[in-house]
């Protein structure tokens, strides 16, 4: 068929290195740039089909989020805005293992195996971030795509989030919004200008906020927003890209892991500040105390800010919704407690990684799903977005409920439901704070995170390692949980559990207790418990202190 000719000729253009294999990861292929050009082309080709499939428009972003700027990588979006689903994942890695020679034969196994007509049309959305090799890659899914005879839209420099939503835009027939760059700044600046006039006496200072942009595109697109948000929030924007290197010392991902300011930006004692990753779907909040203290405020204090606040408002408008927060094993033991204890909201835990986090807040009225890394959001189901806006229809409510609700439907537009989205959520939370007249501080004394520590071991095979119970229990090798438990007992309130990595081939090991000493204790005791009982390669693992 002419159609496989123009792949089969374009595919030269793009070859595969002999030998080279790599795997759809937890999020997309990841790797150093140099080896992706054959990857982007074959996700072109897979996007097609996959469009063909679901007689929908599929995006397709060019970046590698947190990592170092020399890699880069490519994550395929569903219909709705969704992460692609693991039949998908699978045909990805197949097409993207096919030696040259029998590429074609994958592609046709895919077309086989989905029962795809290839008569159907085919629209791709492609975005990319602002990594140097972004640009050739992603002309190479373009090329992917058109070798395939499917329509593209190249959207240039966008967020993944941004992306998402344009996939979503465009399924719903522009019922979940306008699918353009200048729609997304509109719809979300509508929402959030209209929830903080029920805040109306902000002072400056409180509309201030400290931001750094990771040198990446999310400080690209956040500026390019301001005037939308018309002084409402007052940005002040650091590692905007203009001479610092992407995630270098600066990033959602630095703050996290390091428990440590970025740099680049300038921070006073007290002062509200945010991090977004790199392709700015992660955000973590932080500040520090008068006594030159950093305070992080991750994933499970969003979800805590945001699930109280909504649990509130639900109250107020006396609807009846179900909301629920959906953590993973990695979620502070503090914010569970006090998300169960206190607030008597539903905790579901998950596999780590932000589909399994997405498929479960499906499940619920009202789902906020966020991992400790700052990735997350809140979807709100069919049934529960239509009980909002007869609410607000209704001629025959009191002014409480009435404001209550036309607030909850302003949160419903501001936030991005397809995918965490590190811009949306920072507004969500900006409009929270207002909303409440919180400070950074107030909202950081909701609960005290528990000391605890990350630790990695290298084994040489991390597979022996299989966990069930949402990654909490290891089942094998043999008597490793037993080993855990029983090192887990000589702590107070301790926690720990062990998770072959998804990205990086090491072992991770968690763990919390009472005392920071505890928790590093704990975690080194857990390590040489991996190490002696999985296979550990290299030194034994050192204690920290
Ligand atoms: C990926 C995941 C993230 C997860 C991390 C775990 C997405 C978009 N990203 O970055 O959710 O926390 O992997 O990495 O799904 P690990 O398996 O190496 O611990
Ligand atoms: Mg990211």
């Amino acid at each position: 068929m002419a159609q496989f000719e123009e792949v089969s000729q374009k595919s030269k253009l793009h070859p595969k290195p002999e030998g080279l294999t790599l795997q759809y990861g937890t999020a997309g292929f990841r790797t150093n740039a140099k080896h992706l050009d054959h990857i982007m082309f074959r996700m072109g080709l897979l996007a097609t089909l996959r469009s063909k499939k679901t007689k929908s428009t599929i995006g397709v972003m060019v970046t590698a989020s947190h990592n170092p700027e020399e890699d880069n990588g490519v994550k395929l979006i569903d219909p709705m805005g969704e992460m692609v689903t693991e039949v998908w994942e699978g045909y990805a890695t197949q097409l993207a293992n096919a030696e040259q020679d029998s590429l074609l034969k994958a592609l046709k196994d895919v077309i086989e195996k989905e029962d795809i007509s290839m008569s159907e049309p085919a629209s791709v959305y492609v975005g990319k971030d602002t990594r140097p090799s972004s640009a050739s890659l992603s002309q190479a899914v373009l090329d992917g795509v058109s070798s395939l005879g499917g329509k593209t839209h190249d959207y240039g420099l966008v967020t993944t989030p941004q992306l998402h939503y344009m996939v979503c835009c465009c399924n719903t027939n522009g019922c979940y919004g306008s699918p353009t760059v200048e729609g997304y700044y509109q719809k979300l600046s509508q929402a959030f200008l209209q929830l903080t006039q029920n805040a109306p006496n902000r002072t400056d200072d409180q509309k201030k906020l400290l931001v750094d942009g990771a040198n990446g595109i999310g400080a690209l697109k956040m500026r390019e927003m301001e005037p939308f948000l018309r002084s409402e929030l007052q940005v002040v924007l650091s590692n905007d890209g203009s001479s610092g290197k992407l995630n270098h010392l600066c990033g959602a991902d630095y703050v996290k892991v390091q428990q440590k300011a970025p740099q680049g930006v300038c921070m006073a004692t007290g002062e509200r500040c945010c991090s977004f990753d790199g392709d700015a779907d992660r955000i973590v909040y932080y500040y520090t105390d008068s006594k030159g203290r950093f305070h992080l405020l991750d994933g499970d204090k969003i979800a805590t800010l945001i699930s109280t606040y909504l649990k509130e408002l639900l109250t107020q408008a006396g609807l009846n919704l179900q909301i629920a927060v959906v953590q993973t094993a990695y979620a502070n033991g503090s914010s569970t407690r006090y998300l169960e204890d206190v607030m008597k909201v539903t905790v579901c835990c998950t596999k780590t990684g932000v589909k399994h986090l997405h498929h479960a807040a499906q499940e619920y009225d009202i789902g906020v799903y966020f991992e400790a890394n700052g990735h997350g959001t809140v979807l709100f189901s069919k049934a529960a977005q239509k009980q909002i806006l007869e609410l607000v229809k209704d001629q025959n409510t009191n002014d409480e409920r009435k404001r209550a609700v036309k607030i909850l439907e302003n949160t419903v537009n501001l936030i991005n439901q397809t995918v965490g989205d590190a811009i949306s959520d920072m507004l969500v939370i900006e409009a929270v704070l207002a909303i409440r007249g919180m400070s950074v501080q107030d909202w950081d004394a909701i609960y005290t995170d528990l000391p605890n520590r990350q630790l990695k071991v290298t084994v040489s095979d991390r597979r022996v390692i299989n966990t069930t119970d949402a990654e909490r229990k290891a089942v094998t090798p043999e008597g490793l949980q037993e080993a855990i438990d029983s090192l887990v007992k000589k702590y107070k309130n301790a926690r720990s559990f062990v998770r072959p990595s998804g990205t990086e081939d090491v072992v991770r090991v968690y763990a919390e207790a009472d005392t920071q000493e505890s928790a590093d204790n704990l975690a080194h005791e857990v390590s040489l418990a991996v190490y002696r009982l999985a296979g550990g390669v290299g030194d034994e693992p050192k204690p920290l202190h």
